[in-house]
Parts: structure tokens; sequence; C-alpha cells
């Protein structure tokens, strides 16, 4: 049996969607959760001074992306064919894209700046969650192909952290979207791992 070891900050972020998926698939890890301030102890271990990095059999894998469709080929969670591989990729991608929007406005800490970034984002967002909503209804209350992928799972696993980022609940009008993250949140072992994960900040 191989060994996994997840390195990632004490948050949810881009580690939570692995985090799910390790535990969706059955695969026993070492959570390694560290503080904003230890950083800088783990930092110049890790490939690309980032994490999150999975370890297997010792080896470092990083980038979340390259690790979630590594999970999601294992856990049956990434479509039937190339076809909908390709929308779940998409779709993940573009999840990506507005998390990095919210992601680089949290952060700034230039005032100017920041409310620029602030602009775009909020002008950004309805569009992404529409179109988002209309695909899962689209989809029989899935993203991609009428059943559970990759992208159902960092969608759901995203919601609080982009909830936080901008400060509100991100879906409250997307009854779609709010009915998605309820379906993988209440996956049997998805449920087992929320409700013994360490509590934080976002
Ligand atoms: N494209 C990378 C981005 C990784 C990334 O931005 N990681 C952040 C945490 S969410 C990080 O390690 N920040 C600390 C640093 O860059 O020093 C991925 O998807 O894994």
């Amino acid at each position: 049996m191989p060994t996994y070891k997840l390195i990632y900050f004490d948050v949810t972020g881009l580690g939570e969607a692995i985090r799910f998926m390790l535990n969706y698939c059955g695969i026993k890890f070492e959570d390694v959760r560290f503080s904003f301030d230890e950083w800088p102890k783990y930092k110049s271990n890790m490939p690309m001074g980032q994490v999150p990095v999975l370890e297997i059999d010792g080896k470092q894998y990083h980038q979340s992306r390259a690790i979630g469709r590594f999970l999601a080929k294992k856990g049956n969670l990434y479509g039937s064919n190339d076809f909908e591989a390709m929308e779940i990729d998409a779709t993940v991608d573009s999840i990506e894209d507005i998390r990095q929007a919210m992601t680089l406005h949290y952060w700034e800490q230039d005032p100017a700046f920041k409310a620029k970034l602030k602009d775009t984002l909020f002008q950004k967002l309805p569009n992404y969650l529409d179109v988002f909503e209309a695909q899962v209804k689209k989809n029989g209350g899935y993203f991609v192909g009428g059943k559970l992928s990759w992208a159902d799972f960092l969608w759901a696993a995203y919601h609080d952290y982009m909830s936080f980022m901008v400060e509100r609940d991100l879906i409250k009008n997307y009854p779609e979207l709010k009915k998605l993250v309820e379906k993988v949140r209440t996956l049997p072992k998805v449920k087992a791992y929320i409700e013994k994960r360490p509590k934080t900040q976002f």
C-alpha cells in the first residue's frame, strides 16, 4: 500500500478538494497542516516553493490541478470519455479563474489597486455564477455528464473559502449550485471527514 501525505496550510483553500477526494477514494493519508507563521520552514523543501504538495511513497507531486486530476482518475471522477474529461477540465479551470480573481483581491495590500481588483471581480462574478448554475441545471444536478466529477468536488470544497473571500454566501441565489454543494458534502466519507476536520479560519 503506498503511503500518502498531503502538505498544506491549516486552511481549506487549494488543499480541501484534495482532502475531500482522498477521503472519498478511501485513501489513508497524513494531513500535514501548518500555520502561515510556520510556512518559511517548509517553503524551501517544496518543488515550486508552494503548496499543496502530495507525497506518495516519499516522492513529491505538486500543482493542485495535477493532483486533483490524478485523484479524479482514481475515484472515477473524471468522466466516461475524453470529451467529458475535457469538459471537467474546462469547468475546473473556470472555477480556478474566478477563485484566483478572489484571491488576488483578498490579499492585495495597496488600497487603490485592491479597489480596482474588487471592481473587476464583482463585474465578472455574476456571469460565472450564472453560467455555472445553468450548466448544473442542464446536466441533471452535476457539472458534467449527469454524474459526480472532480469539478463538483472542487466547487463543494471551495464554497466556504470563496464565500469567506467575498464576505457573503456566494451562492445564496443559485439553487442548483447550492444543492450540488450539499450533494458532495453529504457523501458519507466526505461528511465523516467534514465532521472531524480541524476548524480553520477559512
Ligand atoms: N498553481 C498552484 C498555486 C499554488 C499556490 O498558490 N499556493 C499558495 C497557497 S494557496 C502558496 O503556496 N503560497 C505560499 C507562497 O507562494 O510562498 C497550485 O494550483 O497548486
